[in-house]
């Protein structure tokens, strides 16, 4: 196996596993989302979400407050978020003004009820959910502006807008955000009662978040409204948010149910017959098509895709049979070459060869003795071999591997469906299983005493041995394209 597709399938094994260790899947929701270009319709308005006070919508941006004094505005969307209990939040946003400081901020929330104008960064006080406030001016005076900062509320509590709600925030962490060259981008991740935030710089064109804020045991209320909201006070910025999209994220245990699962047995019956009767409809027409124009159905039937696409399994084959093609030269190379050494030194003459490579090379030596070059050739035609022997055997593991994970989802899946794969399938896979077991374990012997090319004398295998190996194999993975195809064309609903 050469060493990009090593390193390959080290990747594809890396990935395999980290999946499996946290495994989350995402889903965009548009819905609860928007996004630059075309943000806003031509009149204002943003599908899904309600849009009050100063904001102001347009196809680039939503501004939630202008750079003028004691302005506020808020966008919420409009429909709840009922697709999961976690979601992730991308946020890209610009606040920026005239002034060395700027003031008050911009909001994003997720609450219990949809959100009204007031006090809080232009939204409603006590909100039941969470805010997560882009504070730009520092009331307090700390010097800890400005800074992003979260806080959760039950409905009960007044945020304290003069001490940037110092004694109420659950976390926060200082960051400039004002007065990038680029906009801005934040992450909110809900997943299972953790909620992390990472803030990006905002200097370069793609994000580089680094994280500002993680907290366990946050537990948001259901089926809550999303929301963003700005305001302005003595001191002011434009606050514009470009990007707005929600994704629901769903552990593996959460992991919506496909469609086709969620069809009742009756239905989907009903449609196995439907699409049965309408194929051998298709199939009767076009015979009767056949029959009427024949000239016509030889370029119909000329078209195979596989011309034109390769599949994995196809793939596989031809690496396989590239990789036996190699094996075969070099071993017809080495022939050719122990022959013209063999008749030498029967002969005691320098083959044309050996004799252009005295002259060049300037060596003088006697007709019978080998060559060094020869000696080279043969070493590295053999190290070439032992790399193709390596190769295949490679190969043949990963099918073996392969071949055993079918089995096993064969296994279980005829367990969970009480028989659902017939039993001459499972003998296939099984004697499948026991002959590349022969075969590798044939290849495990071959490569350990062809392993070293200098060391090779009595043990080697002979090329008869070789290519009935090869031979068997080939047959085992037209077996094996058998088998997945017939498993595949099972799966097509
Ligand atoms: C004034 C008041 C504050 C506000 C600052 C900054 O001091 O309006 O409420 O935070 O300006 O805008
Ligand atoms: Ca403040
Ligand atoms: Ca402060």
């Amino acid at each position: 196996m050469t060493s990009p597709r090593v390193l390959l399938v080290l990747l594809a094994a890396v990935a395999a596993i980290s999946a499996q260790n946290n495994p989350v899947f995402k889903k965009f929701e548009y819905k609860h989302s928007f996004r630059a270009p075309n943000l806003a319709q031509r009149d204002g308005s943003i599908p899904f979400w309600i849009v009050s006070g100063d904001a102001i919508a347009s196809g680039e941006q939503l501004r939630l407050a202008p750079s003028m004094r004691s302005r506020k505005g808020i966008a919420w969307n409009k429909r709840a978020f009922v697709e999961s209990e976690n979601f992730q939040v991308d946020i890209a946003l610009k606040i920026g003004g005239q002034g060395r400081v700027g003031a008050d901020g911009l909001g994003i929330w997720y609450t219990s009820q949809l959100g009204a104008l007031g006090p809080v960064f232009g939204a409603n006080d006590f909100w039941t959910g969470m805010g997560i406030f882009l504070d730009s001016f520092d009331n307090d005076g700390i010097k800890n502006n400005p800074q992003v900062a979260l806080m959760l509320n039950d409905g009960t509590r007044s945020y304290d807008h003069h001490t940037d709600g110092s004694q109420q925030i659950l976390s926060s962490c200082q960051r400039d955000f004002r007065n990038k060259p680029y906009p801005v981008r934040l992450r909110i991740e809900y997943l299972k009662n953790v909620l992390l935030v990472h803030v990006d710089d905002g200097m370069q064109p793609t994000p580089r978040y680094e994280l500002c804020m993680r907290a366990e045991n946050i537990y948001l209320p259901k089926n809550g409204y999303f929301g963003v909201s700005a305001a302005t006070g003595g001191l002011a910025d434009d606050h514009d948010v470009l990007d707005f999209s929600v994704f629901s994220l769903f552990s593996e245990q959460q992991k919506p149910t496909p469609v086709a699962e969620q069809i009742p047995q009756q239905e989907k019956q009903k449609y196995d017959e439907e699409f049965e009767r309408q194929m051998k409809e298709y199939e009767a027409e076009r015979a009767k098509f056949k029959e009427q124009h024949p000239d016509k159905v030889k370029e119909d039937d000329e078209y195979d895709p596989s011309k034109y696409y390769e599949d994995a399994t196809a793939r596989e084959l031809r690496l396989i049979y590239e990789s036996q093609n190699a094996i075969h030269q070099v071993m017809q190379n080495m022939d050719q070459r122990l022959a013209q050494i063999q008749q030498t030194q029967a002969t005691g003459h320098v083959a044309p060869a050996a004799a252009a490579g005295q002259q060049a090379g300037g060596a003088v030596a006697g007709g019978a003795s080998f060559q060094p070059h020869e000696k080279n050739e043969v070493i590295t035609s053999l190290r070439d071999l032992s790399q193709s022997v390596r190769d295949m055997k490679q190969y043949v593991n990963e099918i073996f591997t392969k071949t055993y994970n079918m089995e096993q989802k064969l296994t279980q899946g005829g367990g969970a469906t009480g028989g659902g794969v017939d039993s001459s399938m499972h003998q296939k896979v099984d004697s499948l299983l026991n002959e590349l077991r022969t075969v590798r374990a044939t290849q495990i012997e071959t490569s350990g005493s062809g392993g070293s090319p200098g060391t090779c004398q009595n043990n080697c295998v002979s090329s008869t041995i070789f290519l009935l190996i090869i031979f068997i194999q080939s047959i085992v993975i037209v077996a094996v394209v058998y088998v997945r195809s017939k498993q595949d064309k099972a799966k097509f609903y």
